[in-house]
């Protein structure tokens, strides 16, 4: 029943049509298609990606159209007597090897990227991403340097009910994090990735990485970035009130940045690293931290005040008097501390305690210098402040939002390092 000629016609009209749906599908690909990432593998993703699109479009219009041409050439006014053909050997042989072919032909190359993707060994670097609510942290395993990324001061204000911001002044809104996740150019870096509360998803488009972040479980993924650049991407799954604020930012530096970037966050002297001293190492602390941004400015960019190192021992052993402590101990706690613990001190708990009323903040102070210096949970160590920088924080903490404790001096907090 079939007329040859109408079937090369069809064709010819569903390969024209293809093409161009292909050539579209090329300019639109920044809007409306996946993007090509800068890893091997999401350049395999993306190519998978679209060559089952298209194998899925072909056997749609093959398909949709016998129906349709079916339905319209053998409609019951053109054929009242319906013919009652049964059964085709040949057609079922051809329409199971057919569909057979082409879902090996999509496995392999599939299944060829799906291992590649689960192949962790040999990684160079091992970054352990523990999700929260709301947020990320970072450690660097075997570097000691662990870090929070939250979402961004100016992208959280914004969000506020009545904020009165329009979130389109804001840059990136709701893609900035207070801390991106810095990582190394053409290094294979793995991550193992767990979460605190309650599933979150890692996700990083240009990398290709999803995976789930699942309480007492750790999943493996891995990446290695051809290009610096700056990544962006969120928690994929719904993890509660503010899963839409946990974005995930990814600095992707060359080798030798990154290693300055990592000494000078563990507070090595980067000059043993053949590099010159950042300034912040020379300056005695206590201009370090009256030099601090303003709380939005710095909490964008900590990286200065975290630089402060105790080294400048000297200039901590001075005692300082209250007000002193109060002013650059606001100033560290806008920038180190209020992204989490709020600047109401009311934290976000339960994996950020209210500061107000505390029993830490309230308690010895021994006991709450340590709490700082070397961290619990979720709070990652502040012992790369300066003396002078964590007994500032720890008086702020002690003496306000109705807090009413001693005042820490640098002296205490230097023989608590002991
Ligand atoms: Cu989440």
């Amino acid at each position: 029943m079939f007329k040859s000629g109408l079937i090369a016609r069809a064709a010819a009209g569903v390969a024209t049509a293809l093409m161009s749906g292909v050539a579209m599908a090329e300019e639109a690909r920044s809007q409306y298609n996946l993007p090509k990432g800068v890893t091997e593998i999401s350049r395999e993703v993306y190519w998978l990606h679209n060559a089952v699109l298209i194998v899925m479009c072909v056997i749609a219009v093959l398909v949709f159209g016998a129906m349709l041409y079916s339905i319209i050439a053998h409609r019951r006014s053109k054929h009242p007597k319906p013919a009652d053909f049964h059964e085709s050997t040949t057609v079922e042989i051809i329409w199971t090897i057919i569909p057979f072919f082409v879902l090996i032909g999509l496995a392999i190359p599939a299944a060829g990227t799906l291992i590649k993707m689960e192949d962790t060994r040999n990684s160079e670097l091992t970054v352990k991403v523990t999700g929260f609510q709301w947020g990320w942290k970072y450690e660097y395993v075997g570097e000691d340097y662990e870090f929070v990324s939250m979402l961004a001061a100016d992208s959280n204000k914004a969000r506020q009910l009545d904020s009165g911001i329009d979130p389109k002044s804001v840059p990136n809104y709701l893609w900035e994090v207070t801390n991106p996740l810095v990582l190394p150019v053409g290094k294979k870096v793995r991550f193992l990735i767990t979460a605190q509360d309650v599933i979150h998803a890692w996700w990083v488009h240009d990398l290709a990485v999803k995976k789930d972040a699942i309480p007492g479980y750790i999943n493996e993924a891995w990446t290695k970035i051809d290009e610096p650049g700056t990544f962006r991407g969120v928690c994929a799954e719904l993890c509660g009130r503010d899963h839409g604020f946990m974005p995930i930012v990814v600095q992707a530096l060359p080798e030798t940045e990154f290693k300055t970037w990592l000494a000078q966050k563990k507070g090595i002297d980067v000059a043993s690293l053949g590099k010159a001293p950042p300034v912040t190492q020379e300056v005695p602390v206590t201009t370090t931290t009256e030099t601090a941004a303003s709380p939005a400015e710095a909490a964008a960019a900590p990286v200065e005040v975290a630089a402060a190192t105790p080294a400048a021992a000297p200039a901590a052993a001075k005692a300082l008097s209250k007000e002193e402590l109060m002013t650059s101990g606001k100033k560290v706690y806008d920038t180190q501390c209020a992204a989490c613990h709020q600047a109401t001190g009311l934290g976000l708990p339960p994996n950020f305690p209210s500061l107000v009323g505390s029993k830490i903040v309230n308690g010895p102070a021994l006991a709450h210098i340590v709490h700082t210096i070397k961290g619990q949970g979720l709070m990652p160590p502040f012992g790369s402040l300066s003396d002078a920088d964590i007994a500032g924080a720890v008086t702020y903490e002690r003496n306000s939002w109705g807090n009413k404790a001693s005042v820490v001096q640098p002296s205490e907090v230097a023989a608590a390092r002991k």
